[in-house]
């Protein structure tokens, strides 16, 4: 397998001049007033470059090493490419992915990104929020999980063929989680298709959570009334749990959760400190009103 990063985003469109680009949708929506703001979902923090972003990756399905799925993902074939979708849903199927995701509408959003191994970037995806395709889709109303499954298919996926993953990934969130706005699908990244080590073509992104939940290479996605079974709580649940949201409150058992580096921030590193919901708490403190975020992790 040959895979050669394809860095031409970044040789025609330098990361500043997509800065510059936004700052001028950016005057342009406050100036003209619009209603809609989709930057309002967006932090103003600078992304990592696309380099960066598609270089480091946690992909396991090619491998363990942070430099497996940029040096293996390109053999995966991502077209055709169909989702299934069942159980409490009003409209279940076998879609192809651009029939599934057709009206949908695609933003920008530049999310922060927290690994669960105290790593971290910013990332400018291009997606559509689940809530549009949960809609579209028709939830039953004794719906109260998302499940999601990713692809298996050992040939193109080398670490499908070892290892103590029991294959397919899999990850869930709740119904509230995944009706929430700032919970998207992810197509795209700098303004072009999402690089398969990435998660192409279709991935979960959810900025307030630790990054395992943000599953890749989507081929399933269930509606049901259980608590799904999610791939690193079913390894170590005394080390991941369901809820695996951002908490530098709670450290993980093996390390501490308090602060994290930021990934491209120069040889020694940057550090800061990790936020609550990873910055995004006004937004999801309040669908754990009542928990105990220690014993719920
Ligand atoms: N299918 C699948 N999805 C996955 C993973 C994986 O191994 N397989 N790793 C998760 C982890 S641990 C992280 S931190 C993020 C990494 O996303 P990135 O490589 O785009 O930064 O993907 C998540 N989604
Ligand atoms: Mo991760």
């Amino acid at each position: 397998m040959s895979y050669k990063p394809d860095l031409r985003w970044s040789d025609v469109t330098p990361r500043q001049l997509f800065l510059n680009r936004r700052q001028l949708i950016a005057g342009a929506a406050a100036f003209a007033a619009s209603p809609a703001l989709a930057a309002g979902f967006s932090t103003d923090e600078a992304p990592n470059s696309l380099e960066d972003i598609s270089s480091y990756n946690n992909y396991y399905e090619f491998g363990y090493d942070k430099s497996d799925p940029a040096s293996y993902a390109g053999g995966l074939k991502t077209s055709p490419w169909s989702v299934v979708v069942d159980g409490l849903v009003d409209k279940p199927g076998t879609y192809d992915l651009g029939d599934l995701i057709a009206g949908q509408p695609i933003e920008e959003r530049i999310y922060r990104f927290r690994c669960v191994e105290a790593w971290s970037m910013v990332v400018p995806w291009q997606g559509f929020q689940l809530s549009g395709l949960l809609n579209k889709l028709g939830v039953k109303p004794g719906a109260k999980y998302v499940a999601f499954e990713t692809l298996v298919r050992p040939e193109e996926m080398p670490g499908q063929t070892g290892g103590s993953i029991e294959w397919p990934y899999r990850e869930g969130l709740r119904l509230d989680e995944a009706m929430n706005p700032l919970t998207i699908l992810a197509t795209g990244l700098y303004d072009q298709p999402i690089p398969n080590q990435n998660g192409a073509p279709i991935r979960l992104v959810v900025p307030w959570k630790y990054g395992f939940k943000s599953i890749k290479a989507i081929v399933k996605i269930s509606l049901t009334d259980q608590k799904p079974q999610t791939t690193w709580n079913m390894l170590q649940p005394n080390e991941y749990g369901f809820y695996a949201n951002v908490n530098p409150t709670v450290d993980h058992p093996r390390w501490s959760q308090a602060s994290e580096r930021m990934i491209g921030a120069g040889l020694f590193g940057g550090r800061k400190d990790t936020l609550m919901f990873n910055g995004y708490g006004d937004e999801v403190a309040g669908l754990y009103s009542g928990m105990d975020l220690a014993q719920e992790y």
